[in-house]
């Protein structure tokens, strides 16, 4: 990985994405909207902790956390030219969001698929979590290879946001501006500290979801010698065990279950965006059997079994699965 660059500071939304080429307006203003929103969304967590009340499309309990999230994304996201449609986690349906299309020479309308909160059962033992974010040139469901961006934001001791798009991968820290506002909404300042980030050669780490009683014998073969090579790292949000596998090296699933062959994550919502950044940072990502990018969802909240990280690794978990 390149050297972090502390001298690159930017402030609001005129930020120069440093290191990509000149992006798509209208994608550069969903990495706003979200860059924009995250301080405002780690801010209001503290009082969100519990339960709301409501289950989501997947049948998982919603928390009042999950639901601002989503509100504040959807509201800034469907306000964006260029936007189609915004879909999430926590919708059943899309929200139609105008579909005209960029500036001149951009592409779109785009559908912009969101996490709001991903991992969010992590709010109530304060560990990690994120916001994961796939910008499709197409209505959803599509494959990802349909996406033409995605990244997520990080809830760590610091915030994060991890952006790849066709010319690569960076990742910024975002922090509430204290001496912004106004009348453009929440300022923010931006810093990019990895301007090509890409997977190291040599893996250090793994992290496995599920519980091994549940995990089919070939998966539960593969992780026993996974687990002789490389330190276990599991927290429990997909954004921050993915985040360590990009900066470490390493292998991240939710596999296939017995009782669960999709297994849990979302296809549209967590397994493209997060295999696209992986991809564009020279790792690899599979449903076991084929790139995820190329699975052909049924609906929006199709669930698929996800292995990402070194190529090396994700090549013999897929030997180990046939
Ligand atoms: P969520 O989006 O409802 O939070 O669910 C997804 C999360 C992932 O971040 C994480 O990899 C997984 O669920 C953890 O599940 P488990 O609690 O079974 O380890
Ligand atoms: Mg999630």
């Amino acid at each position: 990985m390149s050297d972090p660059d502390p001298g690159d500071d930017r402030a609001d939304d005129d930020a120069d994405p440093g290191g990509a080429d000149p992006a798509d307006s209208t994608v550069e203003a969903v990495f706003d909207a979200v860059a924009a929103t995250a301080p405002e969304i780690r801010a209001a967590l503290p009082g969100r902790r519990v339960e709301s009340g409501t289950d989501n499309p997947s049948g998982e309990s919603v928390l009042a956390g999950d639901l601002y999230a989503d509100e504040l994304l959807g509201e800034a996201i469907t306000a964006i030219d260029g936007v189609g449609s915004f879909v999430s986690e926590e919708r059943e349906a899309a929200v139609d969001a105008g579909g005209a299309v960029g500036s001149d020479g951009d592409g779109g309308p785009y559908a912009v698929a969101i996490d709001p909160l991903d991992g969010s059962s992590n709010l109530r033992s304060n560990n990690a979590m994120g916001t994961v974010v796939g910008v499709y040139d197409a209505p959803l469901p599509a494959t990802g290879r349909d996406l033409v961006a995605a990244g997520y934001v990080l809830y760590g001791p610091i915030t994060t946001m991890v952006v790849a798009d066709e010319s690569g991968v960076r990742e910024e820290v975002v922090e509430a501006d204290p001496g912004g506002g106004g009348d453009d909404g929440p300022a923010v300042s931006r810093s990019v500290v990895e301007a090509d980030l890409t997977l190291p050669d040599h893996p250090l780490v793994y992290g496995f979801g599920g519980r091994v009683p549940d995990w089919p014998d070939d998966f539960t073969a593969y992780a026993r010698e996974i687990e002789d090579e490389l330190k276990l790292r599991y927290g429990g949000a997909m954004v921050g065990d993915v985040n360590q596998v990009l900066t470490y090296g390493g292998i991240f699933a939710y596999p296939a279950l017995v009782d669960a062959p999709e297994g849990k994550l979302r296809l549209s919502f967590e397994a493209n965006p997060i295999a696209y950044v992986v991809e564009r940072a020279g790792g690899a990502a599979t449903d076991g059997e084929i790139d995820i990018l190329d699975v052909e969802p049924e609906g929006v909240h199709d669930r698929v079994p996800l292995y990402v990280g070194n190529e090396e690794l994700i090549e013999r978990l897929q030997a180990a699965l046939d």
